[in-house]
Parts: C-alpha cells; structure tokens; sequence
C-alpha cells in the first residue's frame, strides 16, 4: 500500500475512534479529541470539554457568519450606507445576558464535576505519591482499612529510553517499543501498581520543586508541591497499563519522568502487595549463620561477609 493510502486509513481509523467514542486510554499521535478515560469520574471532564467545546462552536459560527454578511452583504461597491445611530439598548441587553447565561450553565456544570473530584471520602486505599527531580516515589498507605507498611519505591524513566535520549546514542527512538505501543519516553522501570473497583485516594506532594502527576486516562492532573499535600482519587474500571507525564516544568529532566498506573484485577493486587510486603521483611538472620559452623575454619571471606549482614541488623 502506498503511503497515501495508509495516512488515508490512518486518518479513517482516527475520525471512527472519535466518532465511536473509543476509549483512547493513553495519548495517540494524531489524536484530537481528550480522551473519555478509564474511570468511574473520567468521563466528566470528557463530557464538560465537549458541552464548552460545542458553546465555542456555535458562538463562532454565529459571530463569524454575522461578521461575514456584514461585510459582504454590505459592502461599500454594492452602494451601502452606514447608519449614523449608536446604541441599542436592547441589543446590548441582549447580549450581555445571553453570555451571562451560558457562563452561569457552564459555571453550574463545572462545579458540580470539581465537588465530586475533591470528595476522597470512603476511599479504600491511600498511596502517597512524591515528585522529586526526576522520578516518583509511591508510597502505599492503606489498603482496605489496614495499615500497609515499607511497601514504596522509586519509578524512573525505564533504561532503554534512557539510554535512546542520550545526546549521540544513534539509537532509534521508534524502536523502543512494548507490546508494540512505542513507549519512548513514556515507561518507567517500575510502573505503580493498583487495584480496579477500589476508590484510591491519592496524597500528592514533592520533595524538591513542583511537579505535577497526570495520567490523561484518570481525567485529572494535580500538582505536586513541595510542603503541601494536595489530595485525589480514582476508581478504574478497566485493567490495562495507563500513561502520563509530569506536568509543570520542573527543571531540565522534566520531558524524562513519564508515569505509568498498572490497574490490575483485585486478586492479583492483593497477591503483588502480599509478595512486596514480604520482600520488605527483614530476612530472617539464621540463614546466612546457618552454613557458617560446618566450615569450622572460616574462610575470611566468609567472616567479612558476615559483619555487614550483622551490622544491618543493629
Ligand atoms: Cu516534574
């Protein structure tokens, strides 16, 4: 197929998603509408951009088509005069209260999304999220109303497009891939991980400068400020890996610390949270010990060796 024809199906593929209202979950090149989102309340700011989206519309063609009559319909060569009045207190009634009117609709609208947006009420999980230059350290606070402890980890810019951004890596940005999605710039080495069905509140803040967490698919962005903590939650419906970027210029990495929000199914969260909290455990002392009196005559490897072990633990 020749290219035109594959930027034909490409262009088709794209106005039908729109059209269809398929749920675009993660940014697309070419992509033009915002996307409907995986969750519970992502489809609020979807509806609010499309209602403001078609006010702007309407206002446009009804200003421009006025502003196009007027001077073609009424131009000087077809012999128009101007009238010599000014003022109407009508018209200027008139449109003083219509854009009063529709301010006051979208106004009522957006409200409403932003009471529901800022209520983490009857959240059953908490993770704390900390920007910092240039990663995002994710702590998990709660889950289903007990206490979750040592389980939290940095998540970077995962190694291959690390080293593809390098200045003469020679290597190719559109190579870097997974599952055949091109993740350049946008996976991490560990992705957060999260139950579907489950109201998360998020805690969000930041240990050097501000940044801002925003995965497009959850419908929201919230910064991240250091000393301030800003609150958020969300319920995802779908299991499915969803991408996002900082958000606020925050120095020169910025453009390097994507986001990545694994939803998976309730079981499996469980059984991931289970093995990571088990990985936090200290490891029991007796099995390094264990080996140690059989080869009486240590070797002194085996004696430094054990100091560190037995350092860390005091
Ligand atoms: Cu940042």
């Amino acid at each position: 197929m020749t290219s035109g024809g594959i930027r034909i199906k490409a262009w088709v593929a794209t106005i039908c998603a729109l059209f269809a209202g398929a749920a675009w979950s993660n940014p697309e090149p070419g992509q033009l509408n915002m996307t409907r989102g995986v969750t519970e309340w992502s489809s609020e700011p979807y509806f609010l951009n499309n209602v403001a989206l078609g006010v702007c519309v309407v206002i446009g063609i009804v200003v421009f088509g006025a502003m196009f009559v007027a001077m073609f319909r009424f131009r000087k060569s077809r012999g128009a005069v101007a009238e010599k009045w000014s003022h109407n207190t009508t018209l200027e009634v008139v449109w003083t209260t219509i854009p009063v009117l529709i301010l006051i609709v979208l106004a009522y609208l957006a409200t409403g999304g932003l009471k529901t947006f800022a209520d983490t009420t009857g959240s059953q999980m908490t993770v704390k999220i900390t920007g910092y230059q240039w990663k995002w350290r994710y702590d998990y606070v709660d889950y289903q109303g007990k206490p979750v402890e040592k389980v939290g980890f940095m998540s970077k810019l995962d190694r291959e497009s690390d080293e593809t951004r390098q200045l003469k890596s020679g290597l190719d940005p559109n190579a870097v891939k997974v599952d055949g999605y091109n993740t350049y710039l946008i996976n991490v080495d560990e992705p957060l991980v999260v139950p579907v069905g489950t109201k998360i509140r998020f805690v969000i803040t930041a240990g050097d400068v501000i940044h801002s967490w925003w995965v497009p698919a959850l419908g929201w962005k919230i910064d991240a400020i250091p000393g301030i903590v800003n609150a958020a939650w969300t319920n995802i419906k779908e299991p499915g890996v969803y991408r996002g970027q900082c958000a606020e210029l925050c120095g020169q990495d910025h453009g390097f610390m994507p986001i990545v929000v694994k939803a998976v199914p309730k079981a499996e969260f469980e059984q991931w949270l289970a093995q990571k909290q088990q990985a936090a455990q200290p490891q029991p002392a007796a099995q390094p010990a264990a080996p140690a009196p059989a080869s009486s005559a240590a070797a002194p490897s085996t004696a430094q060796a054990a100091a560190p072990a037995n350092s860390h633990q005091g």
